[in-house]
């Protein structure tokens, strides 16, 4: 018994899914949204666009409905940014705080807690056209963005992340669609423009603890054990320094309030330390999350001869060509609680397949739910070493648009009835997912 209670989650455990605006919404220029970054974005070619997604915008009622009948605890999603100011800054869009606030209000008539990221990939385009984050200028729009949605929402929201993913915006910026490809984006300026989403993450973390007492707010990067490619010394070194530079600079700043050092002499040697004002760290070192929320997906392996990523022969692949690594995900969690000692949060985990709809509206998708009970069971068993692990929300809660892979790419425990350019009917369908999602959450992971 005792041994069972060790290994069980605890209760209150966030059971959950998420989202992103841009990613599922829809409704691009609805109801006076401004264009954000990604709406001006190229696609890849046989990608679909965002302008429909899965149309969540009109559909929320509907959507939500569905969670909460599969019992989701929890609901992380972002807040566009161009809904609530359509330039960034200036004047507040009433018709976006009124969308926000019927959702956060239809989540809790469920029952199921709001986890809100601020920030998610969409700038508005109206500021990078001011030179995005390389302007400071943008902090300040941030701030005051994040303001507004603390005082509109802070009365029901009580979990709030920061920025999704600023490592892979910095990293690969451009396949996201977040580097402005019309400036010359040096690895100087990337630097740079990481800095100010720094300082402009300690402003928000500052200003949600004043305004909103009893919320609690943490970073949200994709996080990656990374592996040597053998024992081999140098391996070990090159893993660590690749490490420094992907995971623990975009941690160690906002938990210790410093540059990581050898992230830091990385950047020396590269030449593209960012230029740091008077105050910006002692603001920066003020700021002190409550949580880690961090985006987990597989683990990378790097060699030193080359000094950059390999494939790991240990491990199957997506059919993206993702690698599949459940105990990376342990190991991922492990260090994270043996560095920073606070409480985790998983934002994203999940698989992305093509999915078959088959007669009779059925998608039977045991690849995915192999894939996520591998994981939860690792989550369990880390739960049971000490890791203060708080919520497990899987990607995605309902088919949507992939960052750069179109429709076809699916993650969802909801099957959304479109493709790539026929959008169809756009009807929900539950996947075989949904009820084993279901059972899990029922059972507080006790059934997998
Ligand atoms: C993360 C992003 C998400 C999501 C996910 C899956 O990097 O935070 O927005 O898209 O990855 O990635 P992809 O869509 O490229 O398959």
């Amino acid at each position: 018994m005792i041994q069972k209670n060790k290994k069980s989650f605890p209760e209150g455990f966030l059971w959950g899914a998420s989202t992103s605006a841009y990613q599922v919404e829809g409704a691009w220029n609805e109801d006076g949204k401004g264009p954000s970054v990604i709406d001006m974005k190229k696609h890849p070619e046989g990608t679909t666009d965002f302008k429909v997604a899965s149309d969540h915008y009109h559909r929320y009622k509907e959507d939500i409905a569905l969670f909460a009948e599969m019992g989701l605890k929890a609901y992380r999603f972002s807040i566009a940014w161009t809904r609530i100011y359509p330039e960034g800054t200036g004047k507040i869009n009433q018709k976006g705080i009124e969308f926000y606030d019927n959702l956060i209000n239809e989540l809790l008539s469920y029952n199921i807690e709001p986890i809100v990221t601020i920030y998610h990939f969409d700038l508005p385009y109206a500021l990078q056209q001011k030179g995005g984050w390389s302007n400071r200028e943008t902090i300040d729009a941030y701030e005051n963005y994040a303001k507004t949605l603390f005082e509109f929402f802070g009365d029901r929201v009580k979990y709030w992340l920061t920025i999704n993913e600023q490592n892979m915006m910095i990293l690969h910026g451009s396949v996201i669609g977040t580097t402005d490809p019309n400036i010359k984006n040096s690895k100087k300026e990337l630097y740079q423009q990481n800095h100010h989403m720094f300082l402009a993450q300690a402003k928000a973390i500052k200003l949600c603890h004043e305004i909103c007492p009893g919320a609690k707010i943490g970073p949200a990067p994709n996080i990656s054990y990374v592996y040597p490619a053998s024992c081999k010394p140098e391996d070990v070194c090159a893993a660590q320094t690749y490490s420094s530079i992907r995971n623990w600079l975009y941690l160690d700043l906002p938990v210790f309030g410093r540059y990581n050092s050898v992230a830091w002499s990385y950047l020396e040697k590269e030449g593209c330390t960012p230029d740091i004002k008077e105050g910006d760290m002692e603001i920066i070192k003020a700021a002190k999350p409550d949580f880690i929320a961090f985006n987990y997906y597989s683990t990378e392996t790097v060699s030193g001869d080359s000094g950059g990523r390999v494939s790991n022969p240990h491990l199957k692949k997506t059919q993206f060509g993702w690698e599949i690594d459940p105990l990376g995900f342990r190991i991922t969690m492990r260090e994270l609680h043996d560095r920073y000692n606070l409480p985790l949060l998983v934002t994203e985990n999940g698989l992305g397949a093509y999915d078959t709809l088959e007669e009779g509206d059925i998608v039977n998708d045991d690849y995915r739910i192999e894939f996520l009970r591998n994981h939860i069971e690792q989550a369990k068993l880390a739960i049971a070493e000490g890791v203060n692990l708080i919520g497990y929300c899987p990607w995605s809660a309902i088919d949507l648009v992939s960052t750069h892979e179109g429709i076809s790419k699916r993650y969802g425990f909801i099957y959304v009835n479109r493709d790539e350019f026929d959008l169809k009917d756009l009807r929900r369908i539950k996947k075989k997912s949904f009820y084993w999602y279901k059972n899990v959450i029922a059972t507080n992971g006790e059934e997998l």
